[in-house]
């Protein structure tokens, strides 16, 4: 029996550590994460390692509905098909301002439909063009299309039959697979230099600790949510639009272990409908709607937004706007006090349906074409944001009739969807990869040995939930090959498990210590709840780091103060009071969170620029300098790295290849 979840005043007894168990375990491959990318590693790892290999995917929460998709998606965002992996690499380098790393563009690129195609043959109903309905995409099937990349699907069990394919792979080669178990932190080894050997992390439904030792480990835990205020206020909070239990493991695991990172600075602040957090993407490619400012303009079109873009050649002058750079369109509009922006969903079915009165549709078909276009605008919600569905049923919205709110939201963390922070990893090993972009296993990070994918790597954003599956499946195969070149190495950890155990369950002990101490659980002199601690994070980040509140405006001063925050942050972070295993879950979080967020504001600081506006601008320096590495400028990446013998942190510069031509 685990401590209780949600403790109550009567439950509490005095803990006694001895009765919390210690298991270790011993495998060749670790794969942490259950969602896209872990769930590409899973089904794929078991074709490449040696016959008698061990392996284990180890997910916090229960695979089926883990991660981003949980809820489901109703696009998948990257397939290729008739395109090129080239144009891929055209269209991601210009929606992230110009700083990508082409070679694992292109390397997703040529590989990312195979996982489309599997997912199709596990079960997920992908939209065909009339007259090629019950044919899949591999007979020659045409998909919907949404925009050149998107594709549009039903759904809403999208994680499941992906996360069912992991799961029989890993049961078919006799590899394990622990849910519910968090994990912490990563283990370098004891004997050889910048070498990963292990990872530990607790139950959340036993008292129990983890102790994993492993040759090769991938690690793919998502991005980080709920590192800025969100806009949702107290009965709404939690409610965010990037998956809550995702918070910064990935990076902060990664980097506490000394993994170079890429593109920290980089963030994404999606527009999304107001207050349901609902995707817009359907809407603008899907239903072709516009958006209006609140007195009805179309404010892309006017001058004052052609001024704006023309400060952002060559990258606004693409057919497709960047998305940082619509952000800061619907800003500048909102700043103007022109504002709310509105998605005008009316008029977009509206003239759909104009459109087949005037192609002749009788008044019967049109009736049904109708309640298909309003199913199907319902449907891009209940697929994947039910919550927003919710928001306008009780709000009396009919999309048909009026428009919908939407706003850029509080700004998250990720490598996969428009963003492209993470970890700086090896490309392909192949001749037209640049030396410095490549050392011998693709996608291992500079710890010989550990590997990430999806969120997890950076400077390569645009994969989506297919690309993120894609690039787990790369990974697993290259960690097999690591594994198979050094089946001699036996890892062996610095920490004996008392101490592991000591320091896992520390906010269990601050708490037990201290929850007589006051009148108030939540309140006490002696220790800070991770609720408290969350909140205290996000004030800071919001109002220095450039948040919501600002409008995503910060500045080197500002940033010199968030830095002390998060300084004091961290100490005061060793008296978080867990009261149950619920809470030890939350209290780790945080610590992931913060050190995320301080790597990501360190970058901000060094990058003395502002290449995302509309997803953060630096006051003291408003420009994008495009020169490039060789003439000092700043088109080029920001990586940053920890070290952990002596705590210290660097930010440098590192030169970017164009790889692709114009
Ligand atoms: O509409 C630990 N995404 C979309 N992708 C698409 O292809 N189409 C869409 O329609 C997309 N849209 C969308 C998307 C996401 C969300 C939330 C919404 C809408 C509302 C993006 C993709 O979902 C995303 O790119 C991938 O899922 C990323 O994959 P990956 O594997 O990098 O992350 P994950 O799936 O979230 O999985 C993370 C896993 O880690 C676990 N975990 N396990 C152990 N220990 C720890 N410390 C851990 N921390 C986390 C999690 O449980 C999870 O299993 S739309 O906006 O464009
Ligand atoms: P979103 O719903 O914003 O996450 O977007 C889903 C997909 O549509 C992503 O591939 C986006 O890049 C793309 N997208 C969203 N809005 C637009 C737009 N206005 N123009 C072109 N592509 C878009």
């Amino acid at each position: 029996m685990g401590l209780p979840n949600k403790p109550t005043w009567e439950l509490l007894a005095e803990p006694d550590l001895s009765k919390v168990a210690v298991e270790e375990y011993n495998y060749d491959a670790l794969i942490v994460g259950g969602g896209m990318a872990a769930c590409g590693a899973a089904f794929e790892i078991g074709k490449w390692l040696p016959d008698g290999a061990t392996c284990c995917m180890v997910d916090k929460a229960s695979v089926e509905r883990s991660g981003a998709v949980a809820q489901g998606l109703s696009a998948i965002n990257t397939y290729i098909g008739e395109n090129t992996p080239s144009d891929y690499v055209r269209m991601v380098r210009n929606d992230l301002m110009g700083i990508v790393r082409e070679d694992l563009i292109f390397d997703l690129g040529r590989h990312v439909d195979d996982s489309v195609h599997h997912f199709e043959e596990w079960g997920l109903p992908i939209w065909k063009q009339k007259g090629d309905e019950g044919k899949k995409l591999t007979e020659g099937g045409k998909p919907v299309r949404t925009g050149k990349w998107q594709i549009m699907i039903n759904g809403e069990s999208y994680k499941c039959i992906v996360g069912e394919a992991a799961k029989a792979a890993l049961e078919e080669k006799g590899y394990d697979l622990h849910e519910r178990v968090f994990i912490v932190k990563l283990l370098l080894d004891a004997n050889k230099e910048n070498t990963i050997a292990g990872a530990v992390g607790f139950s959340t439904r036993e008292n129990k600790v983890c102790i994993y030792k492993a040759k090769a480990i991938m690690v793919a835990c998502g991005g980080a949510v709920n590192i800025f205020r969100p806009r949702s206020t107290d009965e709404g909070k939690g409610r965010a639009w990037y998956p809550v239990w995702n918070a910064g493991s990935t990076y902060a695991m990664c980097m506490q272990v000394g993994a170079e990172m890429t593109m920290m600075e980089n963030r994404f602040t999606p527009s999304r409908f107001k207050d349901g957090y609902g995707p817009v993407g359907a809407w603008f490619l899907l239903f072709k709607a516009t958006v209006t400012n609140g007195y009805g303009e179309h404010y892309v079109k006017s001058d004052a937004a052609k001024a704006e873009l023309a400060k952002y050649k060559p990258y606004s002058e693409s057919a497709v706007t960047p998305t940082c750079l619509r952000n800061h369109l619907m800003l500048f509009e909102m700043k103007e006090g022109r504002g709310p922006i509105f998605m005008d969903t009316a008029a977009a079915l509206n003239a759909f349906l104009e459109q087949k009165k005037a192609e002749g549709m009788d008044e019967k078909a049109l009736k049904k074409y109708w309640k298909e276009l309003e199913s199907e605008a319902w449907e891009d919600f209940l697929d994947m944001s039910v919550g927003q569905a919710g928001l306008w049923a009780s709000m009396n919205i009919e999309p048909e009739k009026v428009g919908s709110e939407i706003m850029p939201t509080e700004p998250y963390m990720l490598g996969s969807h428009s963003g492209c922070c993470g970890i700086w990893v090896s490309g392909p090993s192949e001749d037209w990869v640049p030396d410095e972009y490549k050392w011998g296993y693709n996608r291992m990070t500079t710890v010989n040995g550990l590997f990430t994918a999806g969120d997890g790597v950076g400077a390569s954003g645009h994969k989506f939930s297919s690309g993120a599956h894609s690039e787990g499946r790369i990974a697993a195969k290259s960690m097999a090959r690591y594994i198979r070149d050094n089946a001699d190495f036996a890892p062996s950890l610095k920490q004996s498990e008392e101490e592991l155990k000591e320091e896992i369950y520390k906010p269990v002990k601050v708490y037990y210590e201290n929850y007589q101490k006051t009148t108030h659980e939540m309140v006490n002199p002696n220790y800070i709840k991770p609720r408290h601690m969350m909140e205290r994070l996000m004030k800071y980040t919001d109002e220095y780091g450039g948040g919501w509140s600002p409008y995503y405006m910060t500045n080197g001063k500002l940033l010199e103060i968030v830095m002390r925050h998060l300084q004091w942050l961290r100490e005061d972070s060793e008296k978080m009071a867990a009261g149950g295993l619920h809470e030890l879950l939350r209290a780790w979080e945080n610590l992931h969170r913060i050190w995320t967020v301080e790597d990501h504001l360190r970058h901000i600081q060094f990058r003395e620029e502002s290449r995302y506006p509309g997803f953060y601008y630096r006051g003291d320096f408003m420009q994008v300098d495009d020169k490039g590495f060789d003439e000092g400028g700043w088109k080029c990446f920001v990586n940053s790295k920890y070290d952990p013998n002596s705590g210290e942190w660097t930010c440098m510069k590192k030169k970017c290849y164009q790889i692709i031509a114009d």
